[in-house]
This record gives structure tokens, sequence and C-alpha cells, in this order.
């Protein structure tokens, strides 16, 4: 028999969610990275059903529901993409909170969020603007150089912002949307290499999202370039990029606490994020963006369809 997952669509300064609200696989009642586990060990083939083609695209990133542990919050929610699993999504939040105001679960206000790297405050300031308090950010290092083959040595900084960032300022390279395919590629190379030489994370995590500043055509702080751990670009300004960029301006003391820096996307999409300042130089970023629900649907999974599990490179 056919299984069916019921999905609303939004998009988040050009990026999309695909938030499953029903039918989506049972992952028990742990804690969300316990629920991650269970997702990625028994039922990942749901992660490409609905992300991959043919419902979906390598740029998708898919979110679902799950009751919270703590029954005071709003939602528990794991994040995927069209390769894995994310520790927190900043435009999937905001996503996630407009598909939940959508469904009459949450009104204007604060409310809290369980993620399988800690809980996130999500605040619904209207219809489509959410303003988000991502988990605590910080980096680690600053100007790590990496020569990768073919190209040139960069330096860059490692920061997390519920991802793990690489976050490279002198480029040379133009931040335009005609020019997409260079950065991905430039992108693609510093990440591999990265993983090559070993330069990871906290407890040799993985970096696998890359971000290349310039400044803003628009009179935003500047724009950037974001690459996503399945070598889709952001299309949104990146809520984990963006709170791992406030850590590094922070730790600069480039930022004070509640000065406001614009982020553009390379499509030119904006945030805004402010920080706390917390101790030991870290900080509790806040981002501001806007989302809207762009579909209603329910997903078909066809035993008989040779690619119902989705087509899985
Ligand atoms: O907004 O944090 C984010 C994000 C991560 C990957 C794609 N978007």
């Amino acid at each position: 028999m056919a299984e069916r997952i019921t999905v609303i669509d939004t998009h988040t300064g050009g990026e999309p969610t695909r938030v499953i609200v029903a039918g989506g696989p049972e992952l028990g009642s742990g804690t969300m990275a316990q629920r991650l586990a269970v997702f990625h060990e028994r039922f990942d083939r749901y992660r490409s059903a609905v992300v991959n083609e043919p419902r979906g695209s390598d740029v998708m990133v898919g979110a679902i529901l799950l009751p919270p542990q703590n029954a005071e919050r709003a939602a528990g929610v794991i994040f995927f993409n069209n390769v894995g699993y994310l520790g927190m999504c900043g435009h999937g939040a905001i996503g996630v909170a407009v598909a939940l105001d959508h469904l009459g679960k949450i009104g204007s206000g604060v409310h809290r969020l369980e993620t399988p790297v800690g809980e996130v405050t999500i605040e619904l300031e209207g219809k489509n603007t959410v303003a988000i308090e991502n988990v605590v950010s910080y980096r680690i290092a600053k100007d790590v150089a990496v020569d990768v083959p073919g190209l040139r040595a960069y330096k860059g900084d490692i920061a997390w912002g519920g991802n793990w960032f690489f976050l490279v300022h002198d480029h040379g390279e133009t931040l335009a949307a005609d020019n997409i395919e260079r950065l991905t590629d430039v992108s693609w190379r510093i990440r591999q290499t990265l993983e090559a030489r070993g330069i990871t994370g906290e407890g040799g995590a993985l970096i696998d999202h890359i971000e290349l500043f310039g400044p803003s055509g628009q009179g935003a702080s500047g724009k950037s370039f974001v690459l996503c751990p399945g070598r889709a670009y952001d299309r949104s300004p990146c809520g984990t990029g963006t709170s791992a960029k406030l850590a590094c301006l922070a730790a600069d003391g480039a930022l004070r606490e509640g000065e406001i820096w614009r982020q553009e996307s390379i499509i030119g999409s904006v945030f805004e994020g402010t920080v706390r300042l917390l101790n030991g130089g870290r900080v509790a970023p806040r981002i501001r963006g806007t989302a809207y629900v762009c579909g209603e649907s329910t997903l078909i999974i066809d035993p008989a369809d040779p690619f119902a599990w989705g087509i899985r490179s």
C-alpha cells in the first residue's frame, strides 16, 4: 500500500523548507539528538523521499515536526537535506514558525523549539516575520590558512552557529548571482581541502558549510555566498551562517550588543542579526527574516515506483 506524507512548503528569503506535518517515521520519545540518530539509522529513506528528486531537489531542506519532550515547547524539529542531517537550520526554523502559524498551532509571540543541538526561540512578529534566538554561537579559530590545490591559499575563521562553518573574507571572487558556478566550485574545493587536511570543528566535527563574504551592493552590512553540505548554495543569507558570522564579529570587537548586522544573500534576500554577549566570547544570536507558505501537499510513496524513495546519488 502507498504511504502518504503531508507536507507544508515554505521559503525563507528564497531558500525552501519542506515541513513534514503527518505521515513521517516514528522516531520514539528520546531527545531530538537521539531521534535524529534513529531517523538516520532506520528511516533515512524518508529523508530522501521528501527532499530528493523527483519530489524535491538538491536545494530543498526538510524539517520533521515531532512531539517535544517538554510539553511547554511548541514542537521538536529535525532538519535534513539532500545528503544528511543538520544540527540546526536558521532559515528552516523561520519557515517552521510560519508553517506552525499556518496550521494554527502557534500565534504571535515567543515560542520554543527543541532541536538536536539545543533549544531555540522563535518569535512570530507578524504573519511572515520571525526572529529566532539561535543556539549559543562561537569562534574556535581565526585566520586558519588552507592552501587549495589548483587555486590559491585562503585564510578563514572556524565558527559554530548550529552547524560548523569556515568563513572566508579575502578570496578574490566576485559575489554575484551570475558567478554562482565559480563560487560553488571554489567553496567546494576549500571544503574538500579542509577535510583532506584534517581541519575540523570541535571534537573532529566535519566543517560542512563554507561562507565567502564581500560587500553588499544594496546597503546591507555585508553579503555572503554559503555552500551547504550537499553542494547546493543557500538562497537565504543562512541563519546558522549569519550566527557564525555574528560570533566572529563579536569576537573581533566589531559588533556591539544589540547593534544590527544586515546580512545579504547571494540572491539579495536579507536577514537582520544582533547578539547578546555571553561569557567566554560566546554570543546568543538573534536572526530576523521572512518566510512564506508556498505549498501544501501530500507526497505519495508508491511501492511500485522504482524512485519511490527518491533518487539517491
Ligand atoms: O539557514 O541555517 C540555515 C541553513 C543551513 C543550511 C541551509 N540553511
